[in-house]
């Protein structure tokens, strides 16, 4: 198991749209070890193949309490099937989007349907936190960011930010 480099903004590849599995193999599955490796890593509760540069449809989840025993999840191509009309509203982050945090609202209920470790097909319905990351990481394999659910004046400060904190990286780089 590796701890990759987690790509952040402005990098244009977290708006790629990313390719499903084809099969379920041990490249697959060592794909997944290191991405819970680098989620674990960082820390984080969620994690998109994507995040380590890989543009395939394949995230890690553990929304355990800290006081709690390890929970890994593995999901391969999942799919939202269903989500309640009902909205929550929860504090988001991503480690792609370091230090920003906001408010977003999605639904609070939805059923997803994915492959596991194993290749096997699951349904899942969830609620609370992991509702909220599930559909904040499903957004990551079709390109889409937690500060796209945000007011666009929000939106543009925080890409503002990124690309300029980049731009006086690569000044200084020369
Ligand atoms: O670690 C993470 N915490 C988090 C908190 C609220 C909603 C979503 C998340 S996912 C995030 C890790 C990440 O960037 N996953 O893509
Ligand atoms: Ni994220």
């Amino acid at each position: 198991m590796t701890i990759k480099k987690i790509i952040c903004l402005p990098d244009p590849r977290l708006r790629l749209v990313c390719a499903p599995v084809e099969k379920i193999d041990d490249e697959v599955r060592a794909l997944m070890d290191d991405m819970l490796e680098t989620m674990y890593d960082a820390p984080g509760i969620g994690l998109a193949a994507i995040q380590i540069a890989v543009p395939r449809r394949v995230v890690v989840m553990d929304v355990s309490g800290k006081d709690d025993p390890p929970a890994p999840m593995f999901f391969v191509n999942p799919e939202i099937v269903w989500s309640s009309e009902e909205t929550n509203v929860h504090e988001e982050g991503c480690l792609s989007i370091p230090e920003y945090y906001e408010e977003v609202a999605r639904p609070a209920r939805v059923r997803a349907r994915f492959l596991d470790r194993d290749g096997a097909p699951r349904e899942i319905e969830a609620e609370g936190l992991l509702a909220t990351c599930i559909q904040h990481e499903v957004d990551h394999l079709n390109g889409v960011l937690f500060i796209d659910h945000i007011s666009r004046l929000k939106r543009e400060r925080v890409l503002k930010k990124f690309a300029k904190a980049a731009a006086k990286r690569a000044e200084e780089g020369m």
